[in-house]
């Protein structure tokens, strides 16, 4: 065992879902075991304990397990379960810690963000509930990385992570565990596989699921193919690389291309779209639900799963209420409304949403960034909501157009959508921001065309279960309409700003919500640069993404 004297390095302050930093920031000596120590200093009475470990599979993984291993080993730990290969999705981790009643995990994923030697890591700490750690701990590491002055580790060789089974690391077993076995057991007893099976293995009935390369490659085999019988060329991009293939593994129609294509494909027989589809991210969390030529929005996703969740087994006893974040649309408040249940509104970030879950006051979570999840684990899960879907379907026995659009028939439409600007200069983000800010007092009652502002204001949230506050959540602007526009800056990226601007209008009139989305907001699209001038300040035209 070995003390090594380090000293602070600046810039480690966790973001919306852990640290996330280009791989060269990462690989600068120390880096990662300064932030890794100051994780370890920061949580206490885990000498004896159980650490999970693993990551999405991207460049430098194996690496940084190694060393987090020597440092588990040095600081006290009694042992570590770690996904074989050093692959663990994040909901996966998150079912690991619950069921193994470890102390917490390290997960180590930049999630949605590319990967590769110029891409980026990151890595997360996940208390004993199985979900992200929440502001106090997250601040606690940051406070500890500004005044670290040494890290524990050990002298010791490489630790085999390819064989099952436990091995010895100084006094601090090493068990390597299957990354798919408690998961997959786990998300068989929520649905009805025998449904879905048979649903799958219809000759008239076709899905495809997009690993993008990334983590959830190897449940999508273990579950759509081994367990339910789907046909192996049901899951594309399987194999997850250390680079992703070069692509970018966040499910959004522009990123997720192949599967847009072939969900759009106009040919017949087996040249035909299939009828379902869906991708995932990097680690596994995000999921993207593609009927036939018909992309469902995260936000409608979350508000039909809630609808139908008295469908499937796991969630047939009732929901106890929803959440969702902040910038995510209203569409499952409705539901909830509709249900006599409780609706919760909260900044983003999954983080936020675990006081809620384990006080018994939320079973469903959804965000507008194609996340959703249950309270099974604390994360959220991508090939949850895939299986969520595929029960919905194998009931109903409608295609996902037909249950999307029966679903705004009986609740409204919620046009959403989100328009991201990614790589902006910091300082014009900031700039931007800071003058939605002054402005905010200012803005109720003034008229904007057909539109007048009812309410503006910066989101602060108090969790109704320990009373904390967070503050500055996001620009809220809401119009007398009803309809509002949200700004924030991405707390994930590793480059510049990232402005999110999203937009929402309800549309009660089920004459009219064939109307394209982007049309359908055109005009609050237009109020939104009028309102912050992102197009003279950050010099776009158009955003990078529009989701
Ligand atoms: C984004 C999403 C947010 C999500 C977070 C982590 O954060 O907007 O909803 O929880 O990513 O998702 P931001 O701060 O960039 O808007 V994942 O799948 O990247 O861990
Ligand atoms: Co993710």
């Amino acid at each position: 065992m070995k003390t090594v004297t380090t000293s602070p390095i600046p810039g480690q302050r966790p973001g919306t879902s852990g640290l996330r930093k280009k791989v060269g920031v990462f690989q600068q000596p120390g880096y990662l075991e300064n932030f890794v120590q100051s994780i370890f200093d920061s949580l206490e009475g885990f000498a004896g304990q159980t650490l999970v470990l693993g990551g999405d599979g991207r460049y430098y993984n194996l690496d940084a397990i190694q060393t987090i291993l020597r440092m588990a080993a040095a600081n006290g730990f009694a042992r570590v379960l770690v996904g074989q290969g050093g692959i663990l999705s994040t909901p996966a981790a998150s079912c690991v810690i619950r069921k193994r009643k470890a102390f917490g995990g390290i997960i180590l994923s930049a999630s949605h963000n590319p990967g590769g030697p110029d891409g980026d890591f990151g890595i997360k700490y996940n208390a004993g509930n199985g979900g992200p750690a929440p502001e106090k701990i997250t601040d606690a590491i940051y406070a500890n990385t500004q005044r670290i002055a040494r890290y524990l580790t050990l002298d010791a060789p490489e630790i085999d992570l390819v064989t099952l089974g436990t091995r010895m690391l100084g006094a601090m077993q090493v068990e390597v565990i299957d990354p798919v076995a408690d998961h997959a057991e786990l998300l068989a007893t929520l649905f009805d596989f025998e449904r879905i099976g048979a649903l799958l293995r219809r000759p008239d009935f076709r899905i495809c699921f997009d690993a993008m390369h990334a983590v959830t490659g190897p449940y999508a085999q273990e579950i759509f193919v081994k367990r339910l019988g789907a046909p192996a060329s049901s899951v594309i991009n399987g194999v997850p690389l250390p680079d992703f293939g070069g692509g970018h593994p966040d499910p959004n129609p522009t990123y997720a291309e192949e599967l847009v294509k072939t969900m759009f494909a106009e040919g017949s027989g087996s040249q035909s779209a299939p009828d379902f589809g869906a991708a995932s991210d990097g680690d596994g969390d995000r999921n993207m639900i593609v009927g036939r030529r018909f992309i469902v929005t995260p936000s409608d996703s979350l508000a039909v799963l809630a609808a139908n969740a008295h469908l499937i087994p796991g969630y047939a006893a009732g929901l106890k209420g929803i959440a969702r974040s902040m910038p995510t649309s209203a569409a499952a408040d409705r539901v909830a409304a509709a249900l006599g249940i409780a609706s919760f509104e909260t900044p983003t970030g999954w983080k936020f949403f675990g006081n809620l879950l384990d006080a018994g006051k939320a079973t469903l979570c959804g965000e507008e960034s194609a996340g959703t999840g249950s309270d099974h684990v604390r994360e959220k899960d991508g090939v949850w909501a895939v299986l969520f879907w595929l029960n919905i379907l194998a009931v109903r026995g409608e295609s996902v157009e037909a249950i999307v659009r029966d679903h705004w028939r009986r609740f409204g439409r919620n046009f959403y959508s989100r328009h991201d600007y990614e790589g902006v200069d910091s300082a014009a983000a900031n700039a931007l921001m800071a003058h939605l800010r002054e402005s905010l007092a200012t803005l109720p009652g003034r008229v904007f065309d057909a539109e007048t502002v009812a309410s503006a204001d910066d989101f602060a949230y108090t969790d109704p279960v320990d009373g904390s506050v967070s503050t500055a959540q996001g620009i809220r602007i809401g119009l007398a309409s009803g309809s509002r526009i949200v700004f924030r800056l991405s707390g994930t990226g590793t480059e510049g700003a990232t402005l999110r601007v999203y937009l929402e209008r309800f549309e009660a009139d089920a004459a009219k919500h064939g109307v394209e989305t982007q049309q359908a907001l055109a005009p609050l699209i237009a109020l939104a640069d009028r309102l912050a001038g992102i197009r003279e300040r950050t010099g776009r035209e158009r955003p990078t993404v529009i989701t």
